[in-house]
């Protein structure tokens, strides 16, 4: 009977859309793989997650990074990849060149499943996530294999090399990091000042602005992970780009609001219980 009536859920329940995040670990999981694999699966996604460095952080600061080869990275990836069935890709820190290139070597196998990139360079806090050697590679030859790049205003900086203070450069640094990629970029606006609040999307070759008000009350910790992961699991479930950006907004949003200061530091974003998204 027992046996019957768990067979019975089982059979009843929706497969949930499977997600592949490849990141690093952030042992006060407020941010990184473990932000990833909350915020999918509070969001009705099931996550793999790949493990691309080992930090050690508090809340203050990064103290420690050890990144995997880039070998035992893509070995992790394309075992889940041939036996599983996943729908959306999430990439987070990669830590090193050698990382980038064996991702990209991978994603080019994979052509049909979407890619949502955050690219980290830096945490928080400060402390190097990204080797210098990885930018160049993530832009030469991540880019193409990438559905939506999420960067910050810092992280688009840093890639395109351009000042960011004015919105015709912000407008011109989508412009060449979405033609780079020829998919979607979004350039999130927490950096700016201002009680509203602005992520700018290229797609295709048009913009189009979402704009909220501020949280105060930061810094907060993992807001860039938890954004690509939760429009990594709407389009996943079928979203479009503009629906699957917004409900994730709205997800960081709450996140945010739940975030807690358990350190000295940054708040760690924490997830509302009991809500359906
Ligand atoms: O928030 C960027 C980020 C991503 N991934 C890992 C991190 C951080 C920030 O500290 O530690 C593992």
């Amino acid at each position: 009977m027992a046996h019957t009536m768990t067979r019975l859920l089982h059979q009843e329940s929706a497969v949930p859309p499977v997600l592949l995040t490849v990141a690093g670990s952030d042992p006060t999981a407020g941010a990184g793989l473990q932000a990833d694999l909350k915020t999918i699966t509070a969001l009705g996604g099931y996550a793999l997650t790949v493990v691309t460095a080992i930090t050690v952080q508090d809340t203050q600061r990064v103290h420690r990074v050890v990144p995997l080869p880039g070998a035992l990275v893509a070995q992790q990836m394309r075992c889940c990849l041939a036996e599983l069935p996943v729908a959306g890709i999430k990439l987070g820190m990669l830590a090193t060149a050698e990382i980038v290139l064996a991702v990209a070597e991978i994603l080019a196998q994979w052509p049909a499943v979407p890619v949502v990139a955050d690219p980290v360079l830096a945490g928080t806090g400060g402390g190097t996530l990204l080797d210098a050697g990885g930018r160049e590679a993530m832009l030469q030859h991540l880019l193409p294999h990438i559905t939506l790049l999420t960067p910050n205003l810092p992280e688009a900086a840093a890639l395109t090399g351009l000042d960011l203070h004015t919105a015709s450069a912000r407008e011109e640094a989508l412009a060449r990091l979405g033609q780079q990629s020829g998919q979607a970029v979004l350039l999130t606006g927490g950096h700016l000042p201002g009680a509203q609040l602005t992520d700018l999307l290229w797609a295709q070759g048009h913009l189009s602005a979402f704009t909220h008000a501020r949280i105060a009350g930061g810094p907060f910790h993992g807001t860039g992970c938890t954004l690509a992961s939760a429009i990594a699991v709407g389009l996943a479930q079928g979203m479009t780009m503009a629906t699957a950006i917004e409900r994730a907004q709205r997800w960081v949003r709450r996140c945010m609001q739940e975030s807690l200061a358990l350190g000295h530091g940054q708040r760690l974003l924490h997830v509302p219980q009991n809500e359906a998204f």
